[in-house]
């Protein structure tokens, strides 16, 4: 361990390696100042007022929004760029056909050459950080480089950040690299490249959160999936919700839906107003780390202390825990701005904009004024649906993992697996449809294994043989589920309301596993028979609902097909008990006449 320079920082104690690294990225990036973050209140008010005197950040209405501000990024630069984004293993097989992959050696060349004299004339911050309570022992360190001051804001909102994180990793002695620079913002020279075997990653080009707050999707799923493949545990891109009974009993539901599908929102749950009694937890919003507990359960938790959260859609009626949590202390960014100064976003159904979110005056004819993946950060201890056991050290047991993807058709509105390995071939053979968190087309509908497409960093095939092994060591593993909201109607109107109605499907789910409530057997899982389920109150008939809870099985040949040849381009790798239980379920369907 070394003692800082007295005038770099006040903290107290780095370790030799962290020390080193910093003194070796700080010759290659060449920043005029290094600031050693201590995350406390002073530098966090003293970086918002550096962004906001350089007009980098407006501060938003006092009144409505007190300490909130608006950030305007590059409108180039406004969601993860997945074709951009590599795994770098040393044998290539490693990093599987779901990843980009380039040979350590030569992405260190390339992204050395992009961070030489990157900084000249900026400042270099250092961001140690902690993914998970500061006192678990599933918790991780990383120390994050960037030369973004919105980063740094960014990650004392979305992670434990600062002196308690730097001194635990002194006292573990290990932690993850994560080199970040903006550079010049040009898509042309933008990369985001993990190192798994070296616990590093090197991010150039984008100040966009997927990108650059390296705590994120890039330590606490990429490098993390690594580290608990060798290390007994998963690390997903789940939501951690905790579901209360009128009994006071809470059960605990970790859920993996893809990119803005809804993951923040069943979080952050409202019963409806026939569920007196009920309440929802929140524990997170984005991702779960799972480790096996003594007692032969599953536990979670949350490695992130914040949200980073899609703003448009969120009000009162879809959303009223975010829309209560995001009214102070918030940072947005790329929202629309009212004449008042109060950030605007499609779905609000308040206010109007004046200012698109480039800053323009506002002109429909230049599409939405938000940007559809605007998003806000804020710390989760605001939300009033927030979790004291969050903090837990020793997580919280999970009684059902839920898999769901966005589709229009097939996938009815809930199922139950028949065990954890038909519960795997679920979760990898999910599929959704694109939003606008990532570049590229919306809408088009593509394979997700487990939410984890973009996220996964290593070959998918070895992922699931992983999964299986996690499962079958685990005396009483969770119930594996799938959910779909957002079947549609020809005319494109949703058959599921969705949102606060949601509980009803989530209290199917715990009274199954509770043994309680009834189901139907199926040749893809056991389904709420129609009177299963709570409808009472809703506006939906019975052809509504025998339509979301039908299995046509044309359709589910079509699909296994096309799971098939997509577990295909895995080869040999391909856990045999995968196959077995796709060729299980094909057999279940060509034996099973629907009832009409
Ligand atoms: C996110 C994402 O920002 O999944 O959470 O893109
Ligand atoms: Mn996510």
């Amino acid at each position: 361990m070394a003692t800082a320079p007295e005038h770099l920082t006040p903290l107290s104690v780095i370790s030799h390696e962290v020390a080193v690294w910093v003194a070796d990225v700080a010759r290659l990036t060449l920043p005029a100042k290094v600031h050693w973050c201590d995350g406390s209140e002073a530098e966090y008010r003293s970086l918002q007022q550096l962004l906001v005197g350089n007009g980098e950040m407006l501060p938003l209405n006092a009144d409505t929004h007190p300490g909130c501000f608006l950030y305007r990024s590059d409108p180039n630069d406004v969601a993860r760029v997945e074709h951009l984004t590599y795994v770098c293993t040393r044998d290539r097989e490693d990093a599987g056909p779901n990843n980009h992959w380039m040979a350590p050696a030569q992405a260190h060349r390339k992204m050395d050459d992009l961070f030489r004299g990157c900084m000249r004339g900026r400042t270099l911050y250092v961001v140690p950080y902690c993914m998970g309570p500061i006192d678990s022992p599933f918790s991780r360190g990383g120390v994050e480089i960037t030369d973004s001051a919105y980063v740094v804001l960014n990650m004392r909102l979305m992670t434990r950040m600062g002196r308690a994180a730097l001194e635990r990793i002194a006292r573990e002695g290990t932690f993850v690299k994560g080199l970040h620079s903006v550079g010049e913002l040009d898509p042309e020279r933008r990369f985001i490249v993990h190192f798994p075997e070296e616990s590093m990653i090197k991010s150039y080009g984008s100040g966009y959160g997927g990108n650059a707050l390296l705590g994120k999707k890039c330590h606490a799923l990429r490098i993390a999936s690594w580290q608990a493949r060798s290390e007994g545990w998963l690390a997903e891109h789940m939501l951690i919700v905790g579901i209360e009974s009128p009994s006071g009993q809470t059960h605990y539901l970790a859920c993996a839906f893809p990119s803005a599908c809804g993951k923040t929102n069943l979080a952050m749950l409202i019963p409806p107003a026939s569920y007196a009694g009920w309440k929802v937890w929140t524990i997170g919003d984005d991702i779960a780390w799972l480790h096996p507990g003594k007692d032969g359960r599953l536990y979670a938790i949350n490695p992130e202390s914040g949200y980073f959260g899609v703003v448009p859609g969120t009000n009162p009626k879809t959303n009223r825990n975010a829309y209560e949590t995001i009214r102070r202390d918030t940072l947005f960014t790329n929202v629309a701005l009212t004449a008042g100064g109060e950030p605007w976003w499609e779905g609000l159904h308040e206010g109007k904009p004046a200012f698109d979110w480039q800053g323009r005056a506002y002109d429909p004819a230049n599409g939405p004024a938000a940007h559809p993946n605007s998003r806000f950060t804020v710390a989760a201890t605001q939300n009033p649906s927030y979790s004291r056991a969050a903090e837990a050290a020793g997580g919280v047991p999970i009684s059902a993992i839920v898999f769901g993807g966005r589709r229009r058709s097939l996938a009815p509105l809930v199922y139950q697996a028949r065990g954890w390995a038909h519960g795997v071939l679920i979760g990898a053979g999910v599929a959704s449809e694109t939003t606008a968190a990532a570049t590229g087309a919306v809408g088009v509908v593509r394979r997700d294994p487990m939410a984890m497409k973009p996220f996964a960093g290593y070959n998918f095939a070895d992922y699931w043989d992983h999964w299986i092994r996690v499962g079958a060591a685990l005396e009483h593993p969770p119930q594996i589920f799938h959910v779909n909201w957002f079947r549609q109607r020809e005319d494109g109107r949703f058959l599921w309301p969705g949102f606060g109605e949601n509980m009803r499907v989530l209290r199917w789910i715990i009274e199954r596993c509770e043994g309680r409530a009834g189901a139907v057997d199926t040749p893809i899982g056991q389904l709420p028979g129609p009177s299963d389920l709570d409808t009472r109150g809703l506006a939906i008939g019975e052809s509504v609902l025998e339509e979301l809870l039908a299995v046509d099985p044309q359709s589910w040949r079509e699909e296994l097909a096309a799971i098939g040849a997509y577990f295909d381009e895995f080869g040999e790798r391909l856990p045999q008990a995968l196959k077995r239980e796709l060729g299980e379920t094909l057999q279940r369907i060509e034996a099973f006449t629907p009832r009409r």
